[in-house]
């Protein structure tokens, strides 16, 4: 039985990677931090079957006896502070878990368990003001954000502890990706939550910013089989991962609100307030080297994963509105 360690194992994409390698029969432990109260919504159906520790990015010694005690076969760094306005808001925290994190966790691999095979949630956010359209591994990196600086110094630490220590450590650089277990700050979260909200007549508007900024959108569930597969290969490498297309902000809010049978421009109001300091205007990615050399691909499309999640957080409302009735 392999076992994988995954950090970041509460967020989204750590949820998805848990359930994709139990079906893989792997045995999974999970680094959270401590909390006062529980956080574990998107991995409760999950718990008996993984094993869960406390431990920190920030904290070096709390790494180390897990990876001591554990040995994975497979160490997925999913942790991160991942959201983009605040990384402008908190900087130094974002560098510290975003980007030392990294550090910290290699550096433990390297001498607890240098066997192990190392996966970087690196981000399309480190091209920023791209020099290419479509973005691709050879694309130079020009992040715009403290988040998106911090995850380019992951990038180079992975790429550095493969070259110097031989280590077998792959970056994934992932484009955009959602799921009805997206938090509800980012923006396809925000407008299927408010879509539903306004469907249910708990609310009356959805305040947006940049609705020209354009994205390359996937689902979670497909990009974490991309994780996997990067650390099932003969040797370590980094791999765009993507869709190959570009929505609008905007387009994304006419297909979410028609989902819900609502004409968008009745309910959404541009608040200059949420426009960032320096903006993405541009992301496209291009999969072509994970098509060839992982035999990945998309299978969810943009409108299906738009209208997926409106489905779920309607359901989720009529829930709660029926169990608020009983
Ligand atoms: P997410 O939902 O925000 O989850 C982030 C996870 O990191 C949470 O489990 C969080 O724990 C944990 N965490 C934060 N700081 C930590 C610390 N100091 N020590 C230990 N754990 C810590 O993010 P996601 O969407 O699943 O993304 C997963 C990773 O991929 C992140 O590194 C993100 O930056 C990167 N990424 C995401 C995308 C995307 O579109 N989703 C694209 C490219 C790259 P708590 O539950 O305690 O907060
Ligand atoms: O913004 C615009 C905003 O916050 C997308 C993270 O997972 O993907 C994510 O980063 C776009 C931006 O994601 C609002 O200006 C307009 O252009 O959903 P987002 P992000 O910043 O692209 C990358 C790949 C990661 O690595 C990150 O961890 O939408 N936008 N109005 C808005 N965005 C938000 N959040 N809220 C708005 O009201």
């Amino acid at each position: 039985m392999k076992r994988a360690l995954i950090t970041g194992i509460t967020g989204q994409d750590g949820s998805y990677l848990a359930e994709f390698l139990l079906q893989k029969e792997y045995a999974v432990f999970g680094m959270v931090r401590r909390s006062s109260t529980e956080n574990l919504s998107r991995i409760k159906h999950l718990l008996g079957r993984i094993t869960l520790f406390q431990g920190d990015l920030l904290d070096q010694p709390s790494l180390i006896s897990p990876l001591r005690e554990v040995q994975p076969d497979e160490v997925y760094n999913l942790a991160a502070q991942s959201f983009v306005p605040t990384s402008w808001e908190q900087p130094i925290a974002t560098t510290q878990y975003t980007a030392l994190g990294v550090a910290r966790l290699l550096e433990t691999i390297r001498l607890e368990c240098p066997h192990a095979r190392f996966y970087q949630a690196s981000s399309s956010e480190m091209f920023g003001k791209a020099a290419e359209v479509p973005q691709n591994e050879r694309t130079p990196f020009y992040p715009r954000s403290p988040y998106g600086v911090a995850k380019t110094y992951g990038h180079w630490a992975t790429v550095s502890y493969r070259e110097s220590h031989h280590l077998f450590a792959c970056s994934g650089i992932l484009f955009n990706h959602e799921s009805p277990r997206r938090g509800k700050d980012f923006v396809s979260r925000k407008v299927t939550d408010a879509v539903a909200r306004i469907a249910r007549g708990l609310a009356t508007e959805l305040r947006l910013g940049n609705l020209e900024a354009r994205r390359d959108w996937g689902y979670a569930g497909d990009y974490v089989e991309a994780m996997w597969l990067m650390l099932q290969q003969d040797s370590p490498d980094d791999y765009v991962i993507a869709t190959g297309e570009t929505h609008s902000v905007r387009e994304l809010v006419e297909i979410a609100f028609a989902a819900a049978g609502l004409d968008w421009k009745q309910y959404v109001v541009v608040d200059p307030t949420l426009l960032r300091p320096a903006e993405v205007e541009l992301l496209q990615g291009d999969y072509t080297k994970a098509r060839r050399q992982l035999g990945w691909k998309p299978t969810v499309s943009f409108r299906d994963l738009i209208e997926m999640m409106v489905k779920a957080d309607l359901e989720q409302y009529q829930r709660s509105a029926k169990s608020e009735a009983a």
